[in-house]
């Protein structure tokens, strides 16, 4: 739990740090609200497999079933607040300005609550794309004013390549992170899933918030047992002191 005593050596770690990587997954929004992307399937959508809906072949065979889909995740994310663990890191971004977050999640909370260097892997459900041309559309609308496609959420799907910008920003960071952190993340969708073994690799300290054990070992990992919005204030209290 959180308030169980740290080891000494990752307050040292939590104190030293000058280029801290955050890596966020769904059960960092949890607390927010937001079902993580496995409870997305529960209640109306329990009959249905995120690959049934979270993919450019779903879209193209059946359109309005994935955007009655992601109108219905769009409302629960437009319900959700930051919460304290989200206000935390944009407190160590303000005392450490060299921190990145680079998130999986779609839902934008990190921005919200104050954080401006996020690195955003999955794009964003709030916006929507042309499924063609990929051409970004600002306001609601079902086809695309350049080219006419079908307009779809800005979000990269199973099977689809992840912005290149995102990706190439995300392995810079962790590439230079004297400390990582990865939160809320089952770490099974690739290629966001290898960033903190990548870490682990290199000997960087990485420490894992999360209530269930996942697959990441190493010898630098910290696992603290627990939930994002409980971790997060007293880890960024003890890095920022
Ligand atoms: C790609 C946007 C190239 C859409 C999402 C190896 C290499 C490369 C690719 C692959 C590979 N193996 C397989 C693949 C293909 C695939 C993949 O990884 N499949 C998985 C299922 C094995 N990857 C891709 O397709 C990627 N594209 O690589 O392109 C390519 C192209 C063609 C063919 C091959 C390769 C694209 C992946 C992106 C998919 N889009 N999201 C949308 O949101 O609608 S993924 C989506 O699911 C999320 O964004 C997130 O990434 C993922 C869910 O993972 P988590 O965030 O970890 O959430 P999860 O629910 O799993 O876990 C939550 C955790 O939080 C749990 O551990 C829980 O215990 C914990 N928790 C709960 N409450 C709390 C908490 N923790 C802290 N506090 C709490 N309160």
């Amino acid at each position: 739990m959180a308030n169980e005593p740290l080891d000494t050596d990752l307050m040292e770690h939590l104190r030293g740090a000058r280029r801290p990587v955050v890596l966020t997954g769904a059960g960092m929004s949890a607390e927010s609200g937001v079902p993580t992307f496995r409870e997305a399937q529960s209640g109306l959508w329990a009959r249905f497999d995120p690959v049934e809906l979270a993919t450019p072949e779903a879209f193209e065979r059946h359109p309005q079933r994935v955007l009655d889909w992601y109108a219905w995740r769009r409302e629960q994310v437009a319900k959700a607040r930051p919460h304290a663990g989200h206000q935390a890191l944009a407190r160590w971004e303000a005392a450490c300005a060299a921190l990145v977050i680079v998130t999986q999640n779609v839902d934008g909370l990190h921005q919200r609550a104050g954080s401006r260097n996020v690195v955003e892997l999955h794009g964003r459900i709030d916006r929507d794309r042309c499924h063609h041309c990929g051409e970004r559309a600002e306001t609601p609308a079902r086809v695309c004013a350049q080219c006419g496609g079908p307009l779809r959420p800005d979000v990269v799907w199973f099977g689809e390549m992840l912005p290149e910008p995102a990706l190439r920003r995300a392995l810079g960071a962790v590439s230079e992170a004297d400390l990582v952190l990865s939160v809320g993340t089952s770490t099974l969708v690739q290629p966001a899933a290898s960033l903190p073994a990548e870490a682990l690799a290199a000997g960087v300290p990485v420490v894992e918030i999360n209530p269930e054990p996942t697959s990441l070992k190493g010898r630098t990992l910290y696992r603290l047992r627990g939930k994002a919005a409980e971790w997060l204030p007293r880890l960024v209290a003890i890095a920022c002191d």
